[in-house]
């Protein structure tokens, strides 16, 4: 028997007596003990599973977009998830109930967005503590995140966001502009701009330390010097973020936290409770919202039905029949939109007119 074996063996052992186990005063101490116990199974086994490499811990992209729920063991990130889509997650009162990366489908304006469970990460996950770095290896390639927070235990919006500070993941943050382009004949390093607010020389030794001793470098934007480090080694992510305040419904009088968490950090907070259902309807609207995503109808229907075509906002004419099909762009003359950025009905456009939400298109080829 391996490890996880074993160890699973132990959690339904001490999963079937919890069950069994009646919640009263007398058992009081009891159940508290157990609860640890599983939960510290339950560890192991998140910590067990992410060794396995390749074994299934991580999750294919699928749909329009990918989120990530994020959060600390028990903040209510698998509950979320069961409202949220139509699949089912674990919940129970001990931590780490969710052992490995759970999906479901959020299906929202004709987009298909598919929601990712977590583990609970924990204090110290970016050293690696509770099998951290997988769970932030997926979260790095969703298109969004969020932060799912106890509002009864709202400090672990910081922890979490000390967390991310530690692996130079960036939320809400615009990145700031760099380009390098490394030349042989070049005369050294040529810095064409630099708005940085560092000096030339540290720039040259930072680049030099990387091996970069030839090439045209130029920055537009101010950067400090351990962000630069981070984007030349390609170790920083900016990804978007928004914060899910959860279980609202056991606040009582502390309504007050919705505006403290949002004054602190750059990213809006929706107010809501898994369990009542409270602001649930006003999240899945941000998530659409903060994904940047447009719905577009076609004209005839391809295929005949009438789901939109998904497409980043502002996607051109060009664009959304390269998202179709290369050969549409390829006999791509011109194109009749209706909707939202067009002044008149069945308006003729150019392959770069900007598309807005809810516009149809029919496409011209050319003859
Ligand atoms: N009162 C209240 N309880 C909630 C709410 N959301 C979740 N819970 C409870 O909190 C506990 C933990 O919920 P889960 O959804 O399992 O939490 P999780 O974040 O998935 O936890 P891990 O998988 O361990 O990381 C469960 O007992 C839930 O019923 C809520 O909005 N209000
Ligand atoms: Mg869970």
């Amino acid at each position: 028997m391996d490890k996880k074996e074993a160890v699973n063996q132990r959690l339904e052992e001490l999963e079937e007596e919890l069950s069994k186990t009646k919640d009263n005063k007398a058992t009081n101490k009891h159940l508290a003990k157990l609860r640890s116990k599983v939960a510290e199974a339950r560890r192991e086994l998140v910590e067990a599973g992410k060794r396995q490499h390749g074994k299934g811990f991580f999750i294919k992209k699928t749909g329009d977009s990918t989120i990530s729920l994020l959060g600390f063991p028990s903040a209510g990130k698998s509950s979320l998830l069961n409202v949220l889509t139509n699949s089912r997650s674990k919940t129970a009162a001990y931590a780490f109930t969710t052992t490995t990366i759970i999906p479901g489908t959020m299906i929202y304006n004709g987009a298909h967005i598919q929601v990712l469970d977590m583990p609970g990460i924990i204090e110290d996950a970016h050293l690696g503590k509770g099998g951290g770095k997988a769970v932030i290896a997926q979260m790095r390639v969703s298109e969004l995140v969020v932060f799912v927070i106890d509002a009864t235990n709202a400090w672990q919006l910081d922890a979490l966001m000390a967390e991310l500070k530690g692996l130079n993941i960036h939320i809400n943050e615009q990145k700031p502009r760099i380009s390098i382009i490394k030349k042989n004949d070049a005369n050294g390093i040529m810095l064409e701009v630099n708005k940085s607010g560092l000096l030339e020389d540290d720039i040259k030794a930072i680049l030099n330390a990387f091996g970069i001793f030839k090439a045209i470098v130029k920055i537009w934007d101010k950067v400090n010097e351990d962000d630069l480090i981070a984007i030349i080694s390609e170790k920083a992510y900016y990804m978007r973020g928004i914060i899910a305040l959860n279980k609202v419904d056991l606040l009582g009088q502390n309504k007050n936290i919705q505006s403290d968490v949002s004054k602190r950090y750059p990213m809006q907070v929706f107010p809501i409770s898994a369990t009542t259902g409270h602001g649930i309807n006003e999240l899945k609207a941000g998530i659409y919202e903060n994904l940047g995503i447009m719905r577009i109808f076609l004209k005839p229907k391809i295929g005949g039905d009438s789901e939109p075509i998904i497409i980043s906002k502002n996607a051109t004419v060009g664009e959304l029949a390269g998202k179709i099909h290369t050969s549409i762009v390829d006999e791509l003359k011109c194109a009749f939109v209706d909707g939202p950025s067009v002044k008149f009905r069945n308006q003729r456009v150019g392959v770069k007119h900007v598309l807005r939400d809810r516009d149809t298109v029919t496409f011209i080829k050319e003859r």
